[in-house]
């Protein structure tokens, strides 16, 4: 039995790209080394959380997931997974039928980090339910520093989705405020060109990879290279945040194109389902090398564990960089897919709402 009042609350969470990548973890979900990425704009999930509280004390917690409007098994056992986990600290989970439905405005598989939104709009339910609960409202510093520690939970990379704008997530001696428990918001000056940069994304294949990023953080820990990994990381977390703060642009480029080739060096060597890398990808890389030494541009990629390649460039570029897209790169894209973004400024809160 359950009783009559039920609340709505609704949170769309972007995706972010890493330029400083996240790969291996240890303890509960906490970073090797330190990360930064830019959100995104449009690449968002949407998640609304249905909450109802039950007539009885039952100690198991209830709900069900819908994604895209039917059942789903997985996302389902992952937030369970997720909500047992947080069962000490949001006592009150048990109490309620709980009923998520999401959504993602992004072609599945698409090499986009679904599980980065889809678990930061789950965690940002999570703590406007929990406000609703305690009758108590956080600051809004406190609330989303809250969604963050719980969005690393659900997958690591999700910390960093719940902030707009350029973020990172890591203990890192150069970051004022950084943190293995939580994202961080990182300040812009109004003048850098990193407020208006923009992301191209070329969708080589919408193949579901053989190995999952769970599965290439874990082969992290036993990796050769581990020590020399979480080294690199920092320094180029260190080196990137200073090319930031100094508008250093072609620094940038240099440690972002040396982060995504060193993240497939370690996937190479981790396992041999490790090489993600199609020969669409490597022709991409050569094409964008080719157009920016013949144009002297700064634009440059990236690449998530996966063959699609991110192309990162400035507002400025957008009258060349399109119609390079269009003529030179789009060939090597399946189906001739590519998906234009560029950086956001964060989470939406779309619906808190009482019906009975
Ligand atoms: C990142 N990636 O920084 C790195 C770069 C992929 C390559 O974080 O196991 O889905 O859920 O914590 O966050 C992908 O791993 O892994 C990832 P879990 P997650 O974005």
């Amino acid at each position: 039995m359950i009783s009559e009042e039920s609340t709505k609350i609704g949170w769309s969470a972007p995706s972010n790209i890493a330029l400083i990548k996240y790969w291996g973890k240890r303890a509960h979900q906490l970073p090797e080394n330190g990360s930064l990425s830019i959100t995104l704009d449009k690449s968002a999930t949407t998640t609304f959380l249905t909450f109802q509280k039950k007539d009885e004390k039952v100690e198991k917690i209830s709900l069900n997931y819908y994604f895209q409007g039917e059942r789903h098994p997985k996302f389902e056992t992952k937030t369970a997974r997720l909500l047992h986990y947080l069962r000490s600290e949001m006592p009150f989970l048990p109490d309620y039928e709980l009923v998520f439905h999401s959504e993602n405005n992004f072609p599945h598989s698409t090499g986009i980090a679904s599980s980065a939104s889809s678990m930061a709009a789950l965690a940002l339910c999570l703590v406007s339910m929990e406000e609703i609960i305690n009758h108590q409202k956080r600051s809004k510093d406190d609330f989303f520093r809250r969604a963050s520690t719980i969005a690393r939970l659900g997958s690591g990379s999700a910390s960093r989705s719940v902030f707009g704008g350029i973020v990172t997530w890591g203990c890192n001696e150069s970051i004022a405020a950084s943190s293995d428990e939580y994202a961080t918001p990182f300040q812009l000056h109004n003048g850098s060109r990193l407020n208006h940069i923009r992301d191209i994304i070329l969708i080589v294949s919408t193949k579901v990879k053989n190995l999952s990023s769970s599965s290439g953080h874990a082969l992290m820990n036993v990796h050769p290279y581990r020590e020399g990994r979480i080294k690199q990381a920092n320094t180029n977390l260190e080196k990137i945040s200073n090319a930031i703060r100094n508008d250093d642009y072609l620094r940038i480029m240099e440690i972002s194109e040396n982060e995504a080739l060193s993240l497939h060096a370690l996937l190479f060597t981790s396992a041999s389902d490790g090489l993600l890398l199609k020969p669409e990808t490597l022709h991409i890389i050569e094409e964008i090398k080719q157009f920016r030494e013949s144009n002297g541009l700064d634009l440059f990629f990236t690449i998530d564990a996966g063959p699609n390649v991110h192309l990162i460039y400035y507002d400025d570029q957008r009258e060349i960089v399109l119609p390079f897209v269009q003529q030179r790169l789009s060939r090597y894209c399946e189906n001739g897919q590519w998906i234009d973004d560029k950086i956001g400024t964060g989470p939406l809160l779309l619906t808190p709402e009482t019906d009975s």
